[in-house]
């Protein structure tokens, strides 16, 4: 268990870096660790070289490089001893090894082949409906929305000319009624997207906007697509235009490079621009199984966050991209993360007595400092921050305003921000001082090209999947959304007028009568 290795153990005694003392240039210049196109700077970070070694020594205690092998070779991971669960393999990976030659073997090579035909599928369909649709409304929820979703918006520079991309999640009707209201439904396509082919909200938004085209004198086997698990009720494949598959060892929130993100992404960005994305994803793949400990950059990520979480005792972590295309993209991993590690329980079924996975959270900067950045400043909880930064961005134009581009001013306040946070400020006025000792550290690439996004994307799971490593925790099931599904289709079978079942629902259904 965790909390009884040696090096856990070791880490307990060590006392975080006092970085009003010791926050140097000289630091920021040395605790730099840079590879596969990303630069992580983590002198802001409450570490010396005594604590790094020390949760090296703990990754390699917790053996994460056979871990991370065997993940992306095909073994079941997504299990817990001796007890039923969904004893699966996790291979959101071999998505996306369709480059060059085939890295994958056994299992994983079998996932990558039909990803592959997929793939096939996904290039002669958006060929046969070039030029036919000018919208898309991607219908699904959960990793079936939120991955793509956060793909897209930050791909938008990069989509073709013409087309539009909405999605509606919810099962709120001013969801799908919002997004209706703006689309030409002769010109769009519509994707359903669910793995289980069973969720309430996709059905019913299904139903909605199917019931939508009827009325406009359409036929929905004109328009509509699935995407979903072979054998799912949603598989029959005469009610639809096209039919994608995904299957089981593919996590829904590891499933935006599958045809889950695939059909979307292919159709804003063209078949060539959703395989870039891939690609990305792909080399950090390859970045995290071949790279020894100590380069290994969403390895050294997690490591941080562990210090922060399990030592420093930090129960959130802000992710702020200084990107306003990253818009969506806190949220998805928030899902990733949360859902991954939000768990009491380790890979045996006992009781942790340990902390797992941290409350994630954060929207763009600058935006953010305009907002929440007070508390981050100057509360009484100290907040750890992941920053994202890109050195250009994604459109060429920018302009010199008091001479310094808008990119300037971005990559100045990121910087600022973390200086301020680590350094803080002394100040006679108690109004004025800022603690400082604030944990943060940046990822910064080149650009957020189509390439880096994906590698972006990968880098977060990989970083997830190695936190759930180090806890022996099982980051690839989600029973706990499960309890509120089931007691919301209790609550629906009041509403059906099935009185008598379920007192505690019908406390609250009687609100709904009063005035
Ligand atoms: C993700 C979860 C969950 C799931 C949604 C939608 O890892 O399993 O968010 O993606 O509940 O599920 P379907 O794709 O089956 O509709």
């Amino acid at each position: 268990m965790f909390s009884e290795m040696k090096s856990v153990k070791k880490l307990q005694k060590m006392k975080a870096v006092d970085l009003k003392r010791e926050f140097t240039d000289q630091r920021i210049r040395e605790m730099v660790l840079s590879g596969s196109g990303f630069h992580l700077l983590y002198a802001a970070e409450q570490v010396n070289s005594e604590i790094i070694n020390a949760l090296y020594e703990l990754a390699e205690e917790s053996q994460v490089a056979k871990k991370m092998k065997a993940m992306q070779e095909g073994e079941i991971m997504n299990k817990i001893d001796g007890f039923p669960s969904e004893n699966r393999s996790v291979l959101h990976t071999a998505m996306r090894d369709q480059f060059d030659h085939r890295q994958s073997r056994g299992e994983a090579k079998l996932a990558a082949e039909l990803a592959e035909r997929e793939l096939k599928k996904l290039e002669a369909f958006l060929e046969k409906i070039d030029g036919k649709f000018t919208d898309l409304i991607q219908i699904g929820i959960g990793g079936s929305d939120l991955g793509p979703r956060a793909l897209s918006i930050a791909a938008a520079a990069f989509q073709k000319p013409n087309v539009k991309v909405h999605f509606i999640s919810n099962v709120d009707p001013d969801d799908a009624n919002s997004v209706l209201k703006c689309v030409d439904l002769k010109k769009t396509l519509v994707v359903v997207v669910s793995k289980s082919g069973s969720t309430l909200e996709t059905l019913t938004n299904e139903e909605f906007v199917k019931e939508r085209m009827i009325q406009s004198g359409l036929n929905p086997k004109d328009h509509f697509v699935a995407v979903t698990g072979e054998g799912s009720p949603l598989d029959d494949p005469k009610k639809y235009l096209a039919s994608f598959y995904m299957w089981d060892f593919v996590g829904g929130r590891y499933s935006a490079t599958s045809m889950v993100g695939g059909v979307v992404l292919g159709f804003a960005l063209g078949y060539q621009g959703f395989l870039e994305i891939l690609r990305g994803a792909h080399e950090m793949d390859q970045h995290v199984l071949k790279s020894d400990l100590r380069s290994n950059l969403p390895l050294l990520s997690a490591l941080l966050g562990i210090w922060n979480r399990n030592f420093l005792g930090f129960e959130t972590v802000a992710i702020i991209p200084y990107s306003q295309a990253l818009l969506r993209f806190t949220a998805h991993l928030q899902q990733l993360d949360m859902e991954s590690n939000g768990k009491h329980i380790d890979k045996t079924g006992k009781v942790v007595n340990y902390s797992t996975g941290p409350v994630i959270w954060g929207e763009p900067g600058t935006n953010g400092q305009h907002s929440f950045y007070q508390l981050i400043h100057q509360g009484t909880d100290r907040i750890p921050l992941e920053f994202i930064g890109f050195k250009k961005g994604q459109y060429p134009h920018d302009l010199k305003i008091q001479n310094t581009t808008s990119q300037q001013k971005l990559l100045s306040n990121l910087f600022a921000q973390s200086i301020a946070l680590a350094t803080g400020q002394e100040n006679e006025n108690p109004n004025k001082v800022f603690t400082g000792n604030r944990p943060n550290r940046i990822l910064l690439a080149e650009c957020l090209d189509l390439q880096t996004l994906g590698a972006l994307l990968s880098f977060y799971e990989h970083k997830v999947a190695y936190q759930g490593f180090i806890w022996n925790i099982n980051s690839f099931d989600q029973e706990g959304v499960q309890l509120g599904k089931v007691l919301a289709n209790k609550i629906l079978s009041l509403f059906k007028g099935e009185k008598g079942s379920f007192p505690l629902g019908e406390a609250y259904l009687q609100f709904l009568n009063e005035d």
